[in-house]
């Protein structure tokens, strides 16, 4: 069974609080993954293959870089657009929503925060198309949550900068154009540079063997003596903040990206429930069924209400890191919940890819882990409420 028959739970009457812009823009954007995700997604799931034809695709749909000003090519759109185009592609795939996240949260906008306007004009319209896509190295293979300890480094040679090290874990690596990448110069102090593929000395092996977000290509960074254009770094911009800020942006988005996948098993569940015989009577009979369904919109209702509220606060630029920490953390925690009773409601079905629940769980296994893990949100919180460090 495909999801075409989507009906989004609504319990508080959220949509009376978007515009009609954010529901036409949701609207779009569920057409297009019912259209063009929904009936790939578990053939793709299957043979760990990203379909990369709809990178075009959603340059089309204007998925990248909806709050990049319009001049650059971007939607010139607010928080709660984003965060609605997210919901609707994290429905269809976390793989898919991934793929938007770091093209426009992770590349774009440091590109529009930190870049020049020669470098803003040269890369921003071509991302914002899909003509070309980017990934974004943070994380190394000795340094994940502790980016601030890393090693890849460059070098001043005059003409250009020579980088050295390793990016480990980084999406969409071995098909993206550019990479932005966080690296140490001779004082030890982060910078960020956009290096491009072809650059000799670049090179970025796939991560196989995934069980989690299969349907989105995965990678490493390795730069071997690599000679980098000086127009390549970012001018604006030094220290963890950078990455940092950034990660602000796509956590929001997981958020809102979270939701849409709960959203999904629930759908799928409340569908199934009233399908399903057993003793003689549909299986959404049973108060232990009714009990967890009403658990799950519970759950949802209040991700949604976080997600909202947050959205406002970006919009006003207001929103912190702890709050998008707290969302980030509640959200993914919920949808994996939310999964794990969705598939049992399907009993035996719900190990299979006849229905959207497993994938959904194991990608989120990812979800929980990347942008910061669960427990790394938990003590950006600890420390909000303390005052007191507890990373070290
Ligand atoms: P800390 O002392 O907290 O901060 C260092 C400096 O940064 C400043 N800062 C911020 N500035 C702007 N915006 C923010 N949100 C900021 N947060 C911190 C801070 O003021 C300080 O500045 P200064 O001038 O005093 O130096 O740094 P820390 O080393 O204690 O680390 C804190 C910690 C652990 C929370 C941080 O390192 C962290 O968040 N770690 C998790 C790493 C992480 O999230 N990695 C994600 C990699 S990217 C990814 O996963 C993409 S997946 C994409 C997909 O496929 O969807
Ligand atoms: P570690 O940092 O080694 O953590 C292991 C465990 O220790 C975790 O449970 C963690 O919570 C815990 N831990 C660590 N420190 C503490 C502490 N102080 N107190 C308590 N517990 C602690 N990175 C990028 O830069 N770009 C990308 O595009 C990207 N995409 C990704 C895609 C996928 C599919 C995955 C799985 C990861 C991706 N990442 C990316 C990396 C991701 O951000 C890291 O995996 C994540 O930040 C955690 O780092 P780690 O895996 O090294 O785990």
């Amino acid at each position: 069974m495909k999801t075409s028959s989507f009906q989004a739970p609504d319990f508080y009457q959220l949509d009376d609080l978007f515009t009609d812009e954010h529901k036409l823009i949701r609207q779009s954007i569920r057409a297009f993954v019912n259209a063009e995700i929904s009936p790939i997604i578990e053939n793709c799931a299957e043979k760990a293959e990203f379909p990369v034809h709809l990178v075009k695709r959603f340059g089309d749909m204007g998925i990248f870089g909806p709050t990049i000003p319009a001049e650059y090519g971007g939607g010139g759109l607010d928080y709660i657009a984003y965060g609605l185009i997210m919901q609707e592609l994290e429905r269809g795939d976390s793989g898919m929503r991934s793929v938007a996240s770091v093209q426009s949260s992770l590349v774009m906008y440091p590109i529009n925060e930190f870049g020049d306007e020669a470098q803003k004009a040269r890369f921003l319209p071509k991302l914002a198309s899909g003509h070309l896509l980017g990934c974004f190295g943070l994380t190394e293979p000795d340094y994940g949550s502790d980016p601030g300890r890393m090693i890849t480094k460059y070098e001043d040679k005059g003409d250009h900068f020579l980088l050295n090290g390793a990016k480990m874990w980084i999406s969409n690596a071995p098909l993206a154009d550019i990479a932005v990448v966080w690296a140490k110069n001779e004082a030890g102090r982060i910078h960020v540079l956009l290096v491009e593929r072809g650059m000799e000395g670049f090179t970025t092996p796939e991560i196989h063997g995934k069980w989690s977000l299969r349907a989105s290509c995965t990678g490493e960074l390795i730069f071997d003596n690599v000679k980098v254009p000086k127009e390549n770094l970012l001018p604006n911009i030094s220290g963890l903040a950078g990455p940092l800020k950034c990660l602000d942006s796509a956590r929001y988005g997981i958020a809102w990206g979270a939701l849409g996948a709960a959203m999904d098993c629930y759908d799928t569940a409340v569908r199934y429930s009233k399908e399903r015989i057993q003793f003689g009577r549909p299986i959404g009979s049973f108060q232990l069924i009714q009990k967890k369904l009403a658990e799950m919109l519970t759950a949802i209702t209040k991700a949604q209400l976080l997600c909202w509220r947050l959205g406002m606060l970006k919009n006003e630029g207001k929103a912190t890191t702890p709050q998008i920490s707290l969302a980030k953390r509640n959200n993914v925690e919920m949808a994996i919940e939310v999964a794990r009773e969705a598939r049992q409601i399907l009993g035996g079905m719900g190990i299979t890819n006849q229905y959207p629940i497993m994938r959904h769980l194991m990608n989120l296994e990812s979800v929980i882990t990347y942008e910061g893990t669960h427990d790394i949100h938990l003590l950006i919180l600890g420390r909000e409420i303390t005052g007191l460090q507890a990373f070290e």
